[in-house]
This record gives structure tokens, sequence and C-alpha cells, in this order.
């Protein structure tokens, strides 16, 4: 039937509010989002593109946390100070004259401009660059940012909207104003006093966890912030204590510091040994860290190889086929093995009868015969298998990039893998490489202003050090 006028205007109007009342709806569901972008996977910039991170940081716990944001995208500009820089430029050397791999594998992704934090004009480039960035961070000593006048209170009269992060070794506290390093972190994190064998010295980890640990977590807490920020739209202070940090990693302990309240341990080997324990969490050797009994057996080679090893974990589902491997079928069924309470006193023994199996295999071969059975084993690897391993390469964890003064060398790269924000991993920068191209390019300093700048020597090195030098 053919509608009136009046009628098909009604309708016009009708689907104008269905329309509106839609795309309402659509927008309350995409939370403010826009459209998806049509761009194909990994082509529309990256995660924190157009984020600027003014890098004030130092050795390493500091530069693991900006290099992780310039894996993701972000314009990272670190400041140096004049004809020094970066102390671990160089620490540990390997090349002589030229930056040591320690500052080279954490400072990719990076430009680096110096300027001397105390002189007039460095303070005026330092105070330009406050106001175009979005996160200051830093890991110096206790109050030394404020010394350099780069008070909160400074910073944020300049850019409201300035996130400021900072690392330090202790949080408040009667520690709050000591200088840390790694392995004082690890020590009052709670892992040293639960790492090592029970009958031996607290022990220190290789991983990096108070300094690269805390990094990371510090680029945690700033993506937080930045995210927040477009709510509120005002910086906070972010920080990250290397203590707190390490306790983070290690909470398996503080959550055993108070199951050793209600009775012993029982996973540790110490309890199936009959060793009493005392007030305090104990030192596990190998023990696994969860409720599957584990420790690391003898491979073939070992006699000469110090990596020929592997970490066995008796997990209780394949508990079946670990005995049928080893040529112990009987334990499936004898009450003395069949279970894990069973078990738990007789592990020593156990992991004995397994090494005698494992040490017939090289670490690789127990790797494929146990995995083709779901048996959890780890192939202990040297740091050369795994500078040397196709995996690593190919998915751009272990990455070979080329610097003009020193040649390739390998890093790691993002260990984070995102679909839509690919990495690329990119050399570190010379001291005071990009020094021109920030003061043009970022702070819009005309030639006369950088030349300025420039001959006060608040961009370079006292005239002594650079005869030194
Ligand atoms: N221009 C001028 N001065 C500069 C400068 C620049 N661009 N950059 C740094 N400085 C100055 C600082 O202002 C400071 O001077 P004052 O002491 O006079 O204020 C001085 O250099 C030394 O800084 P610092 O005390 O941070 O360095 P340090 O070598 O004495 O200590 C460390 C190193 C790591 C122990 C300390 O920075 C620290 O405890 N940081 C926090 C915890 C941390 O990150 N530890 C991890 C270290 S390993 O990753």
């Amino acid at each position: 039937m053919a509608k009136s006028k009046k009628q098909k205007s009604r309708t016009k109007a009708e689907s104008k509010k269905v329309v509106k009342l839609k795309s309402k709806k659509l927008a309350a569901k995409a939370n403010g989002l826009p459209k998806p972008s049509s761009k194909p996977y990994g082509k529309d910039g990256k995660a924190l593109t157009g984020v600027r991170i003014l890098d004030f940081t130092h050795v390493q716990s500091g530069p693991t946390c900006t290099q992780l944001l310039g894996y993701m995208g972000a314009d990272v500009i670190k400041v140096e100070r004049p004809g020094v820089g970066d102390i671990t430029r160089t620490q540990l050397r390997d090349v002589k004259g030229q930056d040591s791999l320690y500052f080279t594998m954490l400072n990719g992704n990076k430009r680096s401009i110096t300027i001397d934090s105390k002189h007039p004009q460095g303070k005026r480039v330092l105070d330009a660059l406050i106001k175009t960035c979005d996160v200051l961070v830093e890991n110096f000593a206790p109050g030394a940012l404020d010394r350099m006048g780069l008070t909160w209170e400074h910073i944020h009269k300049l850019n409201p909207r300035m996130i400021v992060a900072s690392v330090k070794g202790f949080g408040p506290g009667p520690y709050e104003d000591c200088k840390v390093y790694e392995n004082v972190a690890q020590c009052a994190g709670g892992s040293a006093s639960t790492t090592g064998f029970r009958e031996g010295p607290p022990l220190v980890t290789g991983a990096q966890i108070g300094d690269s640990g805390t990094g990371l977590h510090l680029a945690w807490g700033i993506v937080c912030a930045l995210y927040q920020r477009m709510r509120t739209g005002r910086g906070q202070k972010v920080l990250c204590a290397m203590q707190d940090g390490v306790l983070n990693l290690a909470r398996v302990k503080l959550r055993d510091q108070q199951r050793l309240k209600v009775g012993p341990l029982s996973e540790y080997s110490q309890f199936g040994e009959g060793v009493a324990f005392g007030k305090a969490v104990p030192r596990a050797g190998n023990d696994s860290g969860g409720g599957q009994p584990g420790w690391i057996l003898k491979c073939k080679g070992w006699e000469s190889d110090p990596d020929a090893y592997i970490y066995f974990i008796t997990q209780a589902p394949v508990w079946g086929e670990i005995c049928d491997l080893i040529g112990k079928p009987q334990w499936k069924t004898d009450p003395d093995y069949a279970t894990p309470p069973a078990r738990l006193p007789k592990l020593k023994q156990i992991f004995a009868t397994i090494e005698e199996w494992t040490m017939t295999k090289t670490k690789f071969e127990v790797m494929d015969i146990c995995n083709k059975v779901d048996i959890p084993v780890g192939p202990i690897l040297s740091m050369k298998e795994i500078a040397e391993e196709k995996s690593l390469r190919d998915t751009g964890t272990v990455v070979e990039v080329d610097h003009p003064g020193r040649g390739k060398y390998l890093t790691v790269g993002n260990p984070v893998k995102m679909s839509d924000s690919i990495t690329e991993v990119e050399r570190s920068p010379l001291l005071g490489e990009h020094t021109d191209e920030i003061l043009k390019d970022v702070l819009g300093f005309k030639a006369a202003e950088i030349a300025e700048v420039k001959n006060s020597g608040a961009l370079s090195a006292p005239k002594k050090e650079e005869k030194a030098a």
C-alpha cells in the first residue's frame, strides 16, 4: 500500500531517531574508542607511538624500563652528562674506546642528548623538554633530582600532564636514603635468603631481578599512569622500589613463610629427609617452587660440560610414564612409590634413580623423549646455546644489531610479542648523537638559540675533561 507524504516524512524522522540511538549504543559499546583501524595489523603505528619519554636513567634498572618503552614505539630521549654519559658506556668494555655491551644492550631504541642539568642553559633546555614530554623516568640516588631543581612541583607547574617515574632502592622507611645496586635489592627483597642450598650461604641469582625486574615493574606502572591520564588529564608520580620489585617476584616465598606457621613445608626436600624447619623459609636448593617435586639431574657429558643437566619434574599425573621410561614399572603399583605422599620421604633416592637414566642421554634427548609423554623437563641451556639458538633469532628475542663504532652485537629484543605493534630493535645511540636533532625538531629551537645554548657550555664537557678524553 502506498504511503502518504506525511506518513513518509514521519518514517524518515523516526528512522533518523533510530540511527541516532543505534550510534549512541555503539559508542557506549566502544567505550569511547575510535572506529577499528582498517590498516593491516602491524601497519598502524606501535603501541606507544606518540608517547615521548624524557629518559634520565642510568646503569641498568631505569634503562631497562625505557628500552622496553622504546621497543613499544615511544620516543625515548636519553639525557646524559656531557663528555661522560651513562657510566655503563665505559664499564666492562670489550672493544677499546667503544660503548660497552653493558650500555648498548640496555639503550636500544633511544636518542641521546647531552645536557649539564646543573647549568642555567642546561636547565632551560630541560624545562623545554619537560613541557613537550609525557613521562620523565629517573633512577638517581634519592634526592638527586630535587638537587637539580627538578622537583615534582617544578615539573608539574611546567607540565601538569607529566608522569614522573622513579626507581629507588627502598620505599619510604628506614632505608629510603640508601643507594642500592642489584645484589643489595636481591638480598633485601627476600630472594637471597631463599636461594641456594640449605647447607650453604644465601645466593644471588644470575637473572637481574633487582635491576631489570624493577625496570619492568616501572614500565608497567608508567603505562598504567598513561592510561589513567587519558581520563584525568593529569600526570602522577610512579615509584618502584627495588626491594618491592624483588619481593613481588619472590612472593611464593612469603606464601611459604605463612604456611610454616601451620606446619612443615612438605614439598621441600628437607621435609622428606626429616630435617626440621626453622622459623623462616629455608633455602630450597633446586626444589620446585610448586607442589610437584623437581630436581636438576646430570645428563650425558656432564663430566666435561658444566651445563649438561636437565630439570626434571616428577609430576603426579605422569608418574606411570616416568616409571616406564626409567625401567621401574613396578613403582606404579608399589604402595611405597605409587602416591605423591608415599614418595616424599624417598625423593632423593627417586631422583638418583631417574638420574641413572638421564645420564645415558643428552639433555636434548631427554627433552625429546619426555615431552612426547608430557613429562615436564627443562634443559639447562648455556648462554652460548641461547646466543646460537635459531628459534630465538627467528622470533626476534635475540637480535643482532650493527653499531657504527663497535660493529655487530647481540641484544635481547622485545620479550613481549604483539600482533599490532611490531618491534624493530635499533642500536644504542652514541653519546649526544641526537643533541642537535632534538633541539631543532623536538624543541623547535632556531639556529641562533641552538648556538647560544651550545656556546654556553651547557651541552658539552668542561674543557679539562675534553683534553683528558
Ligand atoms: N648533568 C649534571 N649532573 C648530573 C647529570 C647531568 N646530566 N646526570 C647526573 N648528574 C649528577 C646527579 O645530579 C648527582 O649529583 P648530586 O649527587 O650532586 O646531586 C650525581 O650526578 C650522581 O648521581 P647518582 O647519585 O644517582 O649516581 P651514583 O653513581 O652516585 O649512584 C646509584 C648510582 C645507582 C647507586 C644511584 O643512582 C641509586 O641509588 N639509584 C636508585 C636505585 C637504582 O636505580 N639502582 C640501580 C642501579 S643499577 O641499575
